[in-house]
């Protein structure tokens, strides 16, 4: 690509400078677990990743605008708007799972939120709950209390995004849930452009950035199996592998069940097939489904 300058990468993911307003984020095929990046791609993972924030992005303009100007032909190209990204990951949970479940565990509090006695491993909570957390560059995000999220932010800008995460969240879970995915947690990132307007940006609402439960196999007392990664992580554990760099190939038929769960995630949330996406990534911007030919 011919004038366009490499920002940085993510584990997955690469970041370009378009223009002096505009970024290209483009989704790979890898795949982490345990925090490795895997030696093996998952065929159309990024594909599928950018084309499920493309289609919550269509959906919650009127809850946040957001960065999404166009997703390019590929599938697993978005440009964005540039923006100055606000230092904090604005993390929702609706259930108990993760650094929510072991801090509930150790204090009874998420976040500096008191939660009731006696909740379970991946128990929904009454409400969702907001629980910032810093941007680490290597290692772990660590949750942050709301004092500390106010100092880095403001108040007044922490209770803006408060608010849209929440209300983000709940359009999500809402309309994941009907088409048998619950959204346990999510983190967004939100950024201001030049006029001072808040908008959503990144990636948003995927497996990649929340967790994807199957609705059907829910069951409160233990850890949920992840809707995309449990080939892959089940894979991982009988290899005896020690989770450091670098992790194991993955077998073709891990590879193979593990991209049919990510598209049948996209199609399941969507209601659009997969292989209409890749024949035209517009389809998923368009509120009503699918475009007429
Ligand atoms: C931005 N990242 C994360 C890092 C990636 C992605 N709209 C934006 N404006 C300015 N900066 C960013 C965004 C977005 N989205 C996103 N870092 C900065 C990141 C590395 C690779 F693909």
């Amino acid at each position: 690509m011919p004038d366009t300058v490499h920002l940085g990468s993510g584990k997955v993911r690469e970041l370009y400078a378009l223009d002096p307003d505009r970024l290209l984020l483009v989704a790979s095929d890898r795949i982490s677990t345990f925090d490795v990046v895997l030696p093996t791609e998952i065929p159309d993972k990024g594909r599928v990743l950018t084309g499920l924030s493309g289609f919550w992005f269509a959906r919650t303009r009127s809850i946040c605008p957001n960065h999404l100007l166009a997703l390019r032909p590929d599938g697993r190209s978005t440009e964005c708007r540039r923006l100055a990204m606000l230092p904090i990951e604005c993390v929702v949970r609706g259930y108990l799972a993760g650094s929510g479940w072991k801090d509930y565990g150790a204090t009874g509090l998420v976040c500096g939120h008191r939660l009731p006695a006696g909740l379970v491993e991946s128990d929904r909570l009454p409400e969702p709950i907001f629980t910032p957390a810093t941007k680490a560059e290597t290692g772990h995000d660590e949750n942050i209390s709301r004092e500390d999220a106010a100092r880095i932010v403001g108040r007044d800008r922490l209770d803006e995004v408060e608010r849209l995460s929440i209300a983000l969240y709940q359009f999500a879970a809402r309309h994941a849930l009907a088409r048998g995915i619950i959204i346990a947690d999510t983190k967004f990132e939100f950024g201001t452009d030049a006029d001072g307007r808040l908008l959503l940006a990144d990636e948003a609402l995927t497996p990649d950035s929340s967790r994807f439960w199957p609705a059907d196999r829910y069951a409160p007392g233990r850890a949920q199996p992840a809707f995309d990664k449990q080939y892959v992580r089940d894979f991982c554990e009988q290899t005896g592998w020690n989770k450091t760099s670098p992790g194991p190939a993955l077998p073709p038929d891990v590879v193979a069940g593990t991209r049919a769960r990510y598209i049948e995630a996209f199609e399941q949330i969507t209601g659009i097939r997969f292989a209409d996406y890749v024949s035209r990534p517009d389809v998923v911007l368009s509120a009503d489904g699918p475009l007429p030919r």
